[in-house]
């Protein structure tokens, strides 16, 4: 962090102008009853195979999915993500670690978002910088992988304490993995008590129906 105060003024600048930009965004998505959510996560969590899922869920019980996918590079999660029967976008952010509001805007131009009922946005793998950059979503989702670790939330506090769902991914592998989900469990409600705690396996389709319930609640 630097402390030479124009660095720290053109920083402030680029946020509060990223959060003017995010509430237009936010009113457009309520005005339209689309639900957002911003999913967020370090790189290889899990996200795009657990959207991939639900979304399928989603379009079995007739309702309309959208997704817009950042990385730095590829276009691979956007059609691994399509394959779900969602509409999908891809943002190549050619080097930085989040996408910000006037990427998602940019995004929703090429996409039918006007007719959907959930609209996904797969964040840049990354659990610092995504944490400070509001997308205008309804709800942010936070995953962490069993192989990850238990501290994640600790090391991490800005993005477990900002977001409202935080799914606990690949439990299929917590065993394997000595995970200690009470530790875990116990970390993520230190940072933040009033999260709602999911326990997920993409590849075993376990707490698919319990996430859906949730991503839809109001
Ligand atoms: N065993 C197991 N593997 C999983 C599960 N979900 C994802 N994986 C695997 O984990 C790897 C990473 O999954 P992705 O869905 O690409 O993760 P991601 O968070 O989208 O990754 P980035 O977009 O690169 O940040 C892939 O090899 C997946 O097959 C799961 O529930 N169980
Ligand atoms: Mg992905």
């Amino acid at each position: 962090m630097s402390n030479n105060p124009k660095i720290m003024t053109i920083r402030t600048g680029i946020l509060e102008e990223n959060d003017r930009r995010a509430q237009i965004l936010r009113r457009n998505f309520a005005k339209n009853k689309t639900t957002v959510i911003n999913v967020v996560s370090s790189p290889g969590s899990g996200k795009t195979e657990l959207l991939t899922v639900v979304s399928r869920e989603l379009i079995t019980k007739g309702l309309h999915v959208c997704a817009i996918v950042g990385d730095l590079s590829t276009d691979h999660d956007a059609k691994r993500l399509a394959s779900s029967g969602a509409h999908t976008y891809q943002i190549n952010t050619h080097g930085a670690c989040h996408l910000d509001a006037r990427m998602v805007k940019q995004g929703l131009k090429t996409l039918p978002w006007r007719d959907a009922d959930i609209l996904f946005i797969e964040n840049v793998g990354n659990l610092v910088c995504p944490a400070s950059y509001d997308l205008g979503e309804t709800k942010r989702m936070v995953l962490m992988a069993v192989t990850e670790g238990e501290d994640k939330p600790l090391k991490y506090p800005t993005m477990f304490h900002s977001a409202d769902i935080c799914v606990i991914s690949k439990i299929d592998l917590a065993s394997v993995a000595e995970f200690d989900e009470q530790k875990a469990i116990q970390n993520i409600y230190d940072v933040n008590p009033d999260i709602l705690i999911v326990k997920t396996s993409a590849k075993k389709r376990i707490g698919i129906e319990e996430l859906v319930t949730n991503l839809l609640a109001k």
